[in-house]
C-alpha cells in the first residue's frame, strides 16, 4: 500500500515536471523552469559556484554577516529576549554558520529552524552543525516554507525572525517576488522581523562574470537541466549542440540566463517532438539585481519597514532588515 502511496507520488511529480517543460518548450520565446537545476548534480554544481571567486555573492553576504554581527544581533533582540531563527532554503549553513556561532557566543537563547522541501538537505545541514556547533539548538522543519511558517506564528509566543538569504529573491519575477513577501508578512506577527541578501546594481561586466566564469561551472549547471530532463523525461536533448549565454540589462537589473541552439534540431521528449531553429534562445533562468530604492518600494509594497541595510565594503550586496 505504502509502496503503491510513494510510486503515485514520484508519477505526479514526473508528471508536473513534463508537462512544465513542454508548456515552456512550446512557448515563444521557449523557456524552462530554473527550480529544475537543481537535482543532486545540480547542487553540486551550485556549491561549486558559490566557491568561486567571481560569484562575489557568497564573500560579499559572508563578509557582511562576519563584519556586523554585533549589529545583526542587536537589531534581532535588542533587550537580550529568545527568539525562532528560521532560514527559508537553508542550503550547507556556510554564511548563516557566523550568526549562529556569534549568537551562542552571546548566550542568546535562540533556536534555529532551517525550512526546506528536501528533507535530505535538512539531514546532512543537521549532522554538519551537530557536529561543529554542538551546543546549537536546531529544529529543521521539512515542507512548504508557508505552512512551517503559519504553524510557528499560532504555535508559539516566541518572536520569529525569518531569514532569506544568498539572493533567492532574485530567481522571482516582480509579481512572484511581492507576491511571496506578502505573504510572510501576512504569516508573521507584529514586530517580528525578515532579514533578506539581495545583490545590487553595480558594473555589469562584474555581473556578467559571476554568472560566465572561467571555468565554465555555470555553462555546465545550466546544461545540467538538459541531462535532467533527457534522464528524467525520456528525452534525447544533445547538450553539446547548446550553449550556455547570460546576458544582463542594466535597465531593468535582470541578468537572463539561456541555452543558445547551434543548429536547427527536433528534440524528442517522451511522445513529443520540439523543434529548435539555429540560435534559437532556451530562457532558463532570471537574476535580478536591485538599487535600494527598488529594494525600499518592495519592502514598503510588502507591508514591511525598513530597519536597515547592511553592505559589503565594496557596496555589491545587501542584508537588508525588514521589521513588521
Ligand atoms: C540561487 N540563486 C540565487 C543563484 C543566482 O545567483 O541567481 C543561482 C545561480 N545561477 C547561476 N549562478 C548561480
Amino acid at each position: 500500500m505504502i509502496e503503491t502511496l510513494e510510486n503515485t507520488t514520484i508519477t505526479s511529480k514526473k508528471a508536473v515536471f513534463l508537462k512544465e517543460v513542454l508548456t515552456g518548450l512550446n512557448s515563444v520565446p521557449k523557456t524552462l523552469p530554473s527550480k529544475y537545476f537543481y537535482d543532486k548534480i545540480g547542487d553540486a554544481l551550485f556549491q561549486q559556484i558559490m566557491e568561486l571567486d567571481e560569484y562575489y555573492l557568497t564573500q560579499a553576504e559572508f563578509e557582511i554577516f562576519d563584519q556586523q554581527k554585533k549589529q545583526i544581533l542587536q537589531e534581532f533582540s535588542p533587550n537580550g529576549e529568545s527568539f525562532n531563527l528560521v532560514e527559508f532554503g537553508a542550503g550547507d549553513g556556510y554564511k548563516t554558520k557566523v550568526l549562529l556561532k556569534y549568537f551562542l557566543s552571546q548566550k542568546v537563547d535562540f533556536e534555529y529552524i532551517p525550512i526546506d522541501i528536501s528533507q535530505n538537505a535538512l539531514d546532512g545541514l543537521k549532522k554538519t552543525l551537530n557536529q561543529e556547533i554542538p551546543d546549537l539548538n536546531i529544529t529543521p522543519m521539512q515542507g512548504d516554507y508557508f505552512q512551517v511558517l503559519d504553524r510557528l506564528s499560532h504555535a508559539t509566543s516566541k518572536k520569529n525572525i525569518i531569514l532569506f538569504l544568498g539572493s533567492n529573491i532574485g530567481n522571482f519575477s516582480p509579481t512572484e517576488s511581492t507576491k511571496f513577501l506578502s505573504q510572510i508578512r501576512a504569516d508573521i506577527n507584529m514586530g517580528d522581523h525578515l532579514m533578506i541578501g539581495i545583490d545590487l546594481k553595480k558594473d555589469p561586466a562584474k555581473i556578467l562574470a559571476a554568472y560566465n566564469d572561467q571555468d565554465g561551472i555555470t555553462a555546465e549547471f545550466n546544461l545540467n537541466l538538459l541531462h535532467r530532463i533527457n534522464k528524467e523525461l525520456d528525452a534525447n536533448f544533445n547538450p553539446e549542440q547548446f550553449k550556455h549565454y547570460p546576458f544582463y540589462n542594466p535597465i531593468t537589473g535582470e541578468c537572463k540566463s539561456s541555452l543558445i541552439s547551434l543548429q536547427d534540431q527536433e528534440v524528442k521528449i517522451g511522445n513529443s517532438t520540439i523543434h529548435l531553429s539555429q540560435w534559437e534562445p532556451i530562457h532558463t533562468e532570471v537574476s535580478r539585481k536591485f538599487s535600494l530604492k527598488e529594494i525600499h518600494d518592495l519592502a514598503a509594497r510588502c507591508g514591511f519597514c525598513i530597519t536597515s541595510d547592511l553592505s559589503d565594503r565594496h557596496g555589491y550586496f545587501v542584508d537588508s532588515i525588514w521589521k513588521a
